[in-house]
């Protein structure tokens, strides 16, 4: 079946209705040929349309946007253009989470009605008050449909099978998986991951299962490739097509992007915004995994100047900022992420509108090293860890303050197939090129640092700012 002139009906209503039946012709290669191969004009008129509705229905429902709005005299009616919206303040964690901590439990920005609420979710909250999602029944299906639009883009079909390893509690990166690829008709096996003994319980699982797609974190995927090499299985075997990646860098960089593709025999796609921009599928790599495409029209990404805010220009390095722009449950308008990225608007083979994230997010402001004057990064030291024959997946940096020098010491596990003092040359010298700055090395045996089944923590500062 065939839902013609999306285009048209994006411009005219809000929120969108989407036909519930709607999935393309299989040998189809866009969900909606019309929008994702529009011109940029085109794209900007739906973008536009869709910005002025959802700040009106935050204006009209949530005390939260009122307040923050009338204080700075902005009306919704202001924003004539997206040039506009660029003016239109940040919203951040601080702003969510006070208001969660005055207007407790659900905050002052959930704009339908107690009983409309469909699900709550909520971040793990390991510092400070965790913070509450609220979704109503319509946002749910959106964000499910959105979700299985962009996994038909990466080439994932309703005869797959997909799992899903990563934690089905609050974590809303596992929901939203399992949703979008139940819209998308696709059968489902929501695994989960984090309890004591369920890696080894995959590996079993999977050589007898087969699922054809895999969604977790990167990090996850190596540590389920080494448990099952532990057990004599080669992860060729589990049979994946696609695996598919949100929650941390990794996918993005490039390469652990070959290691997963070989390790597994698999196309390896990255994916994910934040918990807050649902659906965070919005930023997706194509089947030509050429970095992640910003879907614009359904979650308005900027990216702007860490310091002025205001946006850069394609090609150069700055933050996220997430409009989801289907939200009525809880929208929020220009969220900071906080994460980093460069961006451009060069063509994809694929063929869509969308620009891109070509290296993907690779770092958070606030994880950010700075050693003599140049930053570095957790995942462009793991591009190069992870390019080293006869090194292991897993690696460290390790901060310290000597004198007023800060020092920065990589740890990295090593396979055993070489002998330390050539890796240890090699790491150098590849890092010093890569950046410009000399690290302390440290050589550990295979299997000393702590795996995750989850996020991984691989910068460890013992700074001590007090002296
Ligand atoms: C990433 C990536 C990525 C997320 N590359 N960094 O999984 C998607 C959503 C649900 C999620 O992880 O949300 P959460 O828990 O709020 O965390 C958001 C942060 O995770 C985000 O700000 C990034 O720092 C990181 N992240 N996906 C690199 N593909």
């Amino acid at each position: 079946m065939i839902e013609t002139s999306v285009k048209n009906k994006l411009l005219h209503q809000w929120p969108p209705k989407y036909d519930k039946e709607y999935i393309p012709d299989l040998n189809e290669k866009y969900w909606y040929k019309d929008i994702e191969t529009a011109s940029r004009e085109e794209l900007d008129e739906i973008i536009l349309f869709k910005v002025q509705k959802v700040m009106e229905h935050a204006y009209n429902h949530s005390p939260f946007y009122q307040r923050k709005w009338n204080k700075i005299g902005l009306h919704p009616h202001d924003i004539k253009s997206l040039k506009d919206f660029e003016q239109v303040p940040i919203t951040t964690k601080a702003d969510i989470r006070q208001d969660l901590e005055e207007n407790p439990p659900f905050g002052s920005n959930v704009c339908v009605p107690y009983s409309e609420v469909h699900r709550i979710h909520g971040t793990s909250g390991t510092t400070g008050k965790p913070t509450v999602f609220s979704f109503g029944k319509d946002d749910w299906e959106r964000i499910a449909h959105q979700h299985a639009r962009i996994m038909w883009s990466f080439g994932m079909r309703p005869s797959d099978l997909v799992f899903i390893a990563s934690p089905l509690s609050l974590y809303i990166g596992s929901w939203g998986a399992l949703i979008g690829a139940e819209r998308l008709g696709a059968k489902t096996f929501p695994f989960g991951a984090g309890q004591t003994g369920q890696t080894e319980k995959a590996v079993s699982w999977l050589k007898e299962v087969k699922p054809t797609v895999f969604y977790g974190t990167p990090s996850y995927s190596l540590y389920l490739a080494e448990k099952a090499k532990e057990q004599g299985v080669d992860p060729k075997e589990f049979g994946f097509r696609i695996m598919f990646f949100s929650g941390e860098p990794g996918a993005g960089v490039r390469s652990t992007k070959r290691r997963i593709e070989k390790t597994y025999g698999c196309i390896c796609i990255d994916s994910g915004t934040m918990a807050e921009a649902t659906p965070w599928m919005s930023n997706t790599e194509c089947e030509h995994r050429t970095g992640v495409h910003l879907w614009l029209d359904v979650v308005y990404t900027e990216v702007v100047d860490k310091d002025t805010k205001q946006r850069v220009p394609y090609g150069g390095e700055g933050v996220p900022v997430y409009t989801p722009l289907e939200r009525t449950s809880q929208p929020v308008i220009r969220f900071w992420s906080g994460d980093l990225t460069t961006w451009t608007d060069e063509p994809c083979p694929c063929g869509r509108v969308y620009p891109r994230l070509p290296k993907g997010i690779y770092g958070r402001i606030d994880d950010m090293i700075t050693v003599r004057g140049v930053n570095v990064y957790a995942s462009l030291v793991e591009n190069i860890v992870r390019s080293i024959d006869g090194l292991g997946e897993e690696f460290r940096l390790v901060v310290t303050r000597e004198n007023i020098m800060d020092e920065v010491t990589v740890q990295c596990e090593t396979l055993g197939t070489r002998a330390d003092g050539e890796l240890e040359v090699q790491i150098s010298r590849d890092l010093k090129r890569e950046t410009g700055v000399n690290f302390k090395i440290k050589l550990l045996p295979l299997g000393t640092l702590e795996r995750t089944q989850f996020k991984a923590k691989r910068v460890i500062d013992n700074r001590d700012f007090r002296s």
